[in-house]
C-alpha cells in the first residue's frame, strides 16, 4: 500500500518549524548574510525545541521521530535559510546519524546524547585541499601511539567547524591502502593541537559557518575511534547517505521559498497592461518549479521511507539529492529572471537564494558525481549491498 500523507505528527512538527523559521530567521536573514553573521541563538532556540536529534531515540536524547521528520526539518529551516540548514545537516544527518549506526554504546553516551540534546554541536571533517570528490585521497594521517592515535593534517570546506564542539574527522592510518586506510575519529573542538579558521570570500551561504580545520599532533584516544581501522571510507560514505537526505530535503525548502517569492512577485509586478504572471513564459518558469518541488519532494520522502526501513538506500539518495538541488538550483536562476532587474538586488530575496542554491550542487557530492552514480547504477556497474552495521530501522517504541 502507497501512503502519500503525512502523519498528524510530521504535520505538527511541519507547522511547528515553519513557525519557527517565520518568527526567529526571516525578519532577521538579509541583516545577517550582509554581514555574515550566523546566529547561534537559532541554534539553541532549535535545541529547546528537540529539533537538533529530531530522528534520534529517545533513549540517546532524541525526539524519537522517524527519518522523513528531519527532511521536514531541513525543508522548513532552509526556506528560511541555507545556513541553519545546513548546520542541522552537518550536526544531525552527518555526524549524529553516522554515531547512532556505527558508534560503540560508550560513544553513544558520551557524544550523541548530548548532540542529540543539542548541548554540543557536531561537525564533519572529510573534504580537504586535494580531496574532494575523490574522497579516498585524504592526506590527514593518524599514527597509533599506545592508546592513542595522533593526528596531522588539514581540513577545507567545513561547515559550522568554528563552531562544532564534536568533529567526525577521517584520516589515513596508511596512505598506500588507498581509500582501505581510512579510519573515523571522533574529535573535540578543546583537544590540543585542534585549531579552526573562517573561510571568507564564498559566493553564498554568507550567514552561514565554513571553514577550515587544522590537526596538529592531535592525541585522540582510542576509544574515539568510530569503527574499526580500514573502516572510515565505509562510515564516510554511509554518513553521506544521510547527509545528502538532509541537503535535498533543505533543497525542497529553498525550491518552496523561490516559487513562493515568484508567485508573489508575478502576481503584483505588471507588464504591458497585465500581471507578468499572465505572461507565457513567466508561467512556463512557474510550472517548472511546482512539478520541480513536487518530484524533489517525492524523492526525499521515498528515501526517508527506505531508512525508516533500515534498507541501504544509497542509490535512492544520491537521486534525490542530485534531482533536488539542480531543481532549485534552476528555481532560484528562474525567480531571478522573473524579477527582472530587480531580481539583481537584495532587495528582493532570490539574488541570495540563487547564490545559496550554487552551494548545494556542489557539497556533499557533485552534480558530476551523482550523475556518473546513477549512470552507473543504470548500466549495472554499481550495486548497494547491505551493511554489516545498518542506519537502525525506525522504531517508534525505542
Ligand atoms: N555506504 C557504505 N559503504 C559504501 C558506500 C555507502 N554509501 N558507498 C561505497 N561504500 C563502500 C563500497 O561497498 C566499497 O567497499 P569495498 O572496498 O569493501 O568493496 C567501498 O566503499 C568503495 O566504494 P566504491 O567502489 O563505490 O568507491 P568508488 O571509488 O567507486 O566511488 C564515489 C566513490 C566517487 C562515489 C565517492 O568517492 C563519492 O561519493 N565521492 C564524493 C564524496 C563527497 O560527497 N564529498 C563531499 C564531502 S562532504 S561536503
Amino acid at each position: 500500500m502507497l501512503d502519500f500523507s503525512l502523519s498528524p505528527e510530521q504535520l505538527e512538527l511541519q507547522a511547528l518549524v515553519r513557525q519557527f523559521t517565520k518568527n526567529e530567521i526571516l525578519p532577521h536573514i538579509k541583516t545577517w548574510d550582509e554581514n555574515h553573521h550566523f546566529e547561534t541563538g537559532v541554534i539553541r532556540k532549535l535545541a529547546e525545541l528537540g529539533l537538533m536529534g529530531v530522528c534520534i531515540p529517545e533513549q540517546y536524547g532524541g525526539a524519537g521521530m522517524d527519518y522523513n521528520a528531519l527532511a521536514i526539518v531541513c525543508s522548513e529551516l532552509e526556506y528560511g535559510d541555507t545556513a541553519y540548514r545546513t548546520a542541522v545537516s552537518v550536526h544531525t544527518g552527518l555526524h549524529s546519524m553516522t554515531l547512532l549506526q556505527w558508534g560503540t554504546e560508550d560513544q553513544k553516551q558520551r557524544y550523541l546524547v548530548p548532540q542529540a540534546q543539542g548541548r554540543a554541536l557536531a561537525a564533519f571533517a572529510l573534504t580537504e585541499p586535494d580531496a574532494g570528490s575523490d574522497a579516498g585521497a585524504i592526506r590527514t594521517r593518524a599514527v597509533r601511539v599506545g592508546d592513542e592515535y595522533v593526528l596531522n593534517g588539514s581540513k577545507l570546506w567545513i561547515s559550522m567547524a568554528n563552531h562544532a564542539d564534536h568533529l567526525l574527522v577521517f584520516a589515513t592510518v596508511n596512505p598506500a591502502l588507498k581509500h582501505r586506510g581510512m579510519t573515523a575519529f571522533i574529535v573535540e573542538r578543546n583537544f590540543p593541537g585542534v585549531t579552526t579558521r573562517p573561510i571568507t570570500g564564498k559566493l553564498g551561504i554568507h550567514g552561514g559557518d565554513t571553514g577550515e580545520v587544522i590537526l596538529e599532533d592531535v592525541r585522540v584516544p582510542v576509544e574515539n575511534r568510530l569503527g574499526e581501522e580500514g573502516e572510515g571510507f565505509k562510515i564516510a560514505m554511509s554518513a553521506l547517505d544521510n547527509g545528502r537526505f538532509t541537503v535535498a530535503a533543505g533543497a525542497v525548502g529553498l525550491t518552496r521559498a523561490c516559487l513562493d517569492a515568484s508567485v508573489k512577485y508575478a502576481l503584483t509586478r505588471k507588464t504591458f497592461g497585465k500581471e507578468i504572471g499572465r505572461h507565457q513564459l513567466v508561467q512556463q518558469m512557474i510550472a517548472k518549479m511546482e512539478a520541480g518541488l513536487q518530484i524533489s519532494e517525492l524523492l526525499v520522502y521515498r528515501a526517508g521511507w527506505l531508512k525508516n526501513r533500515g534498507v541501504r538506500n544509497t542509490r535512492e539518495t544520491s537521486l534525490a539529492k542530485w534531482i533536488a538541488a539542480d531543481t532549485a538550483f534552476e528555481a532560484a536562476n528562474n525567480a531571478v529572471e522573473i524579477h527582472g532587474a530587480y531580481g539583481y538586488s537584495n532587495e528582493y530575496p532570490v539574488e541570495r537564494f540563487l547564490r545559496n542554491a550554487r552551494a548545494l550542487v556542489i557539497y556533499e557530492g557533485t552534480r558530476e558525481i551523482h550523475t556518473i552514480m546513477q549512470a552507473e547504477y543504470a548500466l549495472g556497474f554499481r550495486q548497494d549491498k547491505p551493511l554489516n552495521r545498518m542506519l537502525p530501522a525506525w522504531n517508534p517504541e525505542v
